[in-house]
């Protein structure tokens, strides 16, 4: 892959996109590639991913305005499509994916990192969906899903005005968890995933598809859906051994381990 390298450590996958002179921007290679290095993860060996952008000034400045000026309505309609299948298949992809965003989260940027389960930020990122300056709407699922993440005054107020905000203002309107230093991120974003990464794998997929299905419904089929993930669990080698580790520590303390779940 040209533009986005993948590496593996102790269950934890960080993707890294990787076309730091375009600062990062999507274009159909960006996002072919993107799509390969999910499909590449084996996910028995992967529990958590940390997405984020190469270099220290931009997690992704958009989709490449160079390569849509010149797209015809149909494939404008076909680029649109593309990108918005890949946000979606992260988005509900089965174990939790975790934005790193190091710098510029513009337009598809921030629709990338709203795609995420959970976003951590540099202190010198910046976010905005631009597109109305440019003549279009956002297209990568930014109506949809900032209006879900803020309030739809707040994600009115910036997508019709196109201005962007400061990590800080990010953090006080809820689009980011947390902001860190520059050269905190990546770590702090790692050791977040590999916290994750030790839990039992089943239960941590179970709870990102219960929150992210049972808020497409109303709440009593939203608890439905809770109801049958809740004991989806039960039988696993995981509930067995991470509730018979529990039970052992109450007769004998001298008996704490951390159980080494295993994903079966
Ligand atoms: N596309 C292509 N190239 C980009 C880019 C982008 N979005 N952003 C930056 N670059 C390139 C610049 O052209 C420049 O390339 P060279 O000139 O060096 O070859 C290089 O990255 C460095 O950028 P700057 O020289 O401009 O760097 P500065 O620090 O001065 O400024 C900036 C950084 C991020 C403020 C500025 O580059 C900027 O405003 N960039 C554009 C940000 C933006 O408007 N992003 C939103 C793009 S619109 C759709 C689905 C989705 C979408 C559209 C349709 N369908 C359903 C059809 C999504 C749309 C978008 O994301």
């Amino acid at each position: 892959m040209a533009y986005v390298t993948s590496e593996v450590e102790a269950g934890v996958a960080v993707i890294t996109i990787d076309r730091p002179k375009a600062l990062n921007a999507l274009n159909e290679e960006v996002l072919t590639d993107l799509k390969a290095a999910f499909d590449g993860l084996d996910l028995d060996a992967v529990r958590c991913v940390v997405l984020t952008g190469a270099g220290d000034k931009s997690f992704v400045a958009g989709a490449d305005i160079g390569a849509m000026a010149k797209m015809t309505k149909a494939e404008g309609t076909a680029f649109g499509k593309f990108g918005n299948d890949i946000f979606r298949m992260i988005e509900t992809f089965p174990v939790p994916v975790i934005a790193a965003i190091n710098g510029f989260a513009l337009g598809g940027g921030n629709e990338l990192a709203m795609s995420c389960d959970i976003r951590l930020c540099s202190d010198n990122a910046v976010f905005g969906q631009p597109e109305v300056g440019l003549g279009i709407t956002p297209g990568f699922g930014g109506t949809q899903r900032l209006a879900r993440l803020v309030s739809p005054g707040m994600a009115k107020q910036l997508i019709y005005g196109g201005r962007n905000i400061t990590a800080e203002e990010a953090y006080r309107i809820g689009l980011v968890n947390a902001v860190y230093p520059q050269e905190e991120l990546l770590p702090a974003a790692k050791k977040l995933a590999g916290g994750i990464a030790k839990q039992a794998p089943i239960a941590v997929r179970n709870c990102k598809k219960a929150i992210n299905d049972g808020l497409q419904v109303d709440i009593d089929k939203a608890l439905e859906i809770e109801e049958a993930l809740f004991g989806a669990c039960f039988e696993s080698w995981d509930q067995q051994e991470g509730m018979a580790n529990f039970l052992r520590k109450k007769d004998d303390p001298n008996k704490v381990k951390v159980v080494a779940f295993q994903n079966k």
